[in-house]
């Protein structure tokens, strides 16, 4: 039998469940998503579960279930199950939907912290460590810094010159496979019944590190020479596995970065040091590029903002601006398809009242 709380379970989850239609049914979390099924893990074991014609047919493919989900379902057999409702979200990790400017996709939910994985090798790149942080804090999860590989040697003065901005805001962990002390330490870090996705770019050891903390091998990884160092996207699903004592590692395949999918820049301004600057600009609208009395571009010119952190500050918050702008299209477009559709439905209301 499993307990549960060891994934996660709490009062909240129990008390949404209970106001689900659905409350006397079987709970779990899904551990792995195939094409049309889900591994969910629950009290009485593992089921492979479909979801019902409902759920399949009356929510859009975003809202199915997803690694880390907690759902309803109602066992069929000794190990296959139908799955009803799934419990509301919180603190999911997202990216932006391929082929779309607005769509956003979870790739994992109900995470406590995200471990940004770079390997020191050739993966370290700042730059895309702010955008992973920018979108990691703006759904309330704690960003971790896990920096692999320091086996194959690294420029420690590099490294700490570029994170010297962003290191108050996120512990970091500098590890090796081949230092268990290393890993011992990053295990003891991780509390009994929290939710860990590990994110980044493929090669950079995700599945190599959730393998060494729980001691065994678990997830598949890559053969790769230390002299080409390559990655070639060994991890093709997420999937979560439990600490033993401890909590809940998400792997996930290698991703480069998610795209911003918010249109609120405050997390942005706050990670990039610069939402004190903004409170001292002269307009209270100041887009901090080329008004005068702003104090953004005062830091800039007097080296107190990096000009390197000034750039990417701007280059994110386009993103972000252009996310939700295409978000309100799309509102504007379905506003006034709904709009076209009562009109007509009035119109042959009246019609028939007419007759
Ligand atoms: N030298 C060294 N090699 C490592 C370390 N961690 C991982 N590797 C190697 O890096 C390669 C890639 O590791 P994986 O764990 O498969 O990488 P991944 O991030 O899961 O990659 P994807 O699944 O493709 O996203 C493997 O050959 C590992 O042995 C480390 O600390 N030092
Ligand atoms: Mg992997
Ligand atoms: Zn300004």
């Amino acid at each position: 039998m499993n307990n549960l709380s060891l994934y996660g379970w709490n009062n909240t989850l129990f008390e949404q469940k209970q106001s689900s239609q659905f409350n006397n049914f079987t709970h779990g979390r899904v551990s792995v998503v195939h094409r049309t099924c889900y591994e969910v893990i629950s009290e009485e074991g593992l089921f492979q579960c479909e979801l019902t014609g409902n759920m399949l047919y009356g929510k859009s493919p975003e809202e199915y279930p997803c690694t880390g989900d907690w759902v309803i379902f109602q066992p069929i057999d000794q190990d296959k199950g139908i799955i009803f409702d799934i419990l509301p979200r919180s603190k999911a990790l997202y990216r932006k939907k391929n082929g779309t400017v607005f769509g956003r996709q979870a790739i994992a939910v109900h995470v406590d912290k995200a471990f940004i994985v770079q390997s020191l090798d050739d993966n370290f790149n700042v730059r895309r460590l702010e955008r992973f942080m920018v979108q990691i804090l703006d759904e309330g999860i704690i960003p971790v810094l896990i920096l692999t590989k320091a086996d194959l040697g690294f420029d420690e003065a590099y490294v700490s010159d570029s994170l010297k901005h962003l290191s108050e805001k996120m512990d970091v962990f500098v590890t090796s496979i081949h230092s268990p002390e290393k890993i011992d330490a990053l295990r003891l870090y991780i509390n009994q019944g929290e939710t860990i996705v590990f994110t980044g770019s493929s090669g950079v050891g995700k599945s190599t590190l959730i393998n060494a903390l729980c001691k065994k091998d678990i997830l598949d990884t890559s053969y790769i020479s230390e002299s080409t160092g390559k990655g070639r996207h060994t991890s093709t699903r997420r999937e979560m596995v439990l600490l033993d004592h401890c909590g809940v590692l998400i792997d996930t395949p290698g991703v480069r970065e998610f795209g911003i999918t918010s249109g609120n820049t405050d997390t942005l301004s706050s990670v990039l040091n610069i939402s004190d600057l903004e409170g001292a600009c002269h307009f209270i609208d100041c887009t901090h590029t080329n008004e005068p009395g702003c104090a953004v571009l005062e830091a800039v010119n007097n080296g107190t903002l990096e000009e390197s952190v000034y750039k990417s500050y701007l280059k994110l918050r386009n993103e972000s601006w252009h996310f939700s702008a295409s978000e309100h299209e799309k509102r504007k477009k379905e506003r006034s398809f709904a709009k076209s559709v009562r009109f007509f439905k009035d119109e042959k209301d009246q019609l028939e009242k007419g007759q």
